[in-house]
């Protein structure tokens, strides 16, 4: 350290001191400025249909009648956003969940201006400012693993979703619903899905807002495509089973705590 820094030290000491001590004096502290933002903490709770997800048994019954059971789940929810009058707040970055790890199940928004707020939303999947190869490395080695072939666009998987189901010879097969961003000689579209839920909150300084996210997997095959797990393998350079996902993606989500006027 050179040395005029040092000497400057008890100097700094001092003032700051008498700061502390004036402040004191009032009832406010005028050192420390009032936080202008909060947090959202969403939980993330896994259903199929009204029952909680279970992994690793084939016991649900999906719209188009599959009996089928999830051995995995996994997604990236990324830029989140509050929206009111005075327009959209967002909080950029990605956030990884796996089923089974509950340490992934809780989002944390920090940085959110202090405001009423009407809508809450995110991008399912990753938009591709965020969808570029090696842009969530270091995190960890899930992470890694949802790398999408650089051949078909590369970034990350949106989702994993894979299991087991009794097929037309009521023996079980597996399948294996990955989306993401299929890109390739006449199919360089950006295509990604935004999710807007409807909220009446107040975030405000200093606080944490808790809201519960509920993901109804059997959401994502029906309506308005309903889906035979039959076509669901090795779908992820398969444009029109990409779109089906997408639109299926409208009802998914739905948020518990949102609150209302
Ligand atoms: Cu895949």
């Amino acid at each position: 350290m050179p040395s005029h820094l040092r000497m400057q030290l008890p100097l700094t000491a001092v003032v700051a001191a008498f700061l502390f001590v004036s402040g004191c004096d009032d009832d406010n502290n005028p050192v420390v400025p009032p936080p202008s933002t909060g947090t959202i903490m969403i939980d993330v709770e896994h259903k199929v249909g009204a029952a909680d997800l279970e992994l690793g048994t084939v016991q649900y019954t999906n719209a188009f009648g599959n009996v089928y059971g999830v051995y995995n789940l996994e997604y990236f929810l990324s830029d989140f956003f509050v929206m009111n009058e005075d327009g959209r707040q967002e909080v950029n970055g990605a956030h990884y969940v796996r089923a089974s790890d509950e340490a992934t199940h809780t989002i944390v928004v920090e940085g959110v201006p202090v405001g009423h707020y009407h809508m809450l939303g995110f991008t399912f999947g990753l938009d591709d400012e965020d969808n570029v190869t090696g842009a969530l490395s270091g995190q960890s080695q899930e992470v890694d693993n949802m790398f999408w072939p650089e051949n078909w666009g590369g970034g990350y998987h949106y989702m994993k979703l894979e299991g087991r189901f009794i097929n037309s010879e009521q023996t079980e097969s597996g399948f294996a619903t990955h989306a993401g961003r299929f890109r390739a000689e006449g199919r360089d579209e950006s295509h990604f899905v935004e999710e807007s839920l409807t909220l009446h909150q107040n975030v405000n300084a200093g606080e944490t807002l808790h809201l519960t996210l509920v993901v109804d997997v059997n959401k994502w095959y029906e309506g308005p495509n309903t889906i035979d797990l039959v076509t669901h393998n090795a779908i992820m350079n398969n444009y029109d089973r990409q779109v089906e996902l997408e639109q299926n993606c409208s009802d998914v989500f739905t948020l518990l705590g949102g609150g209302s006027h």
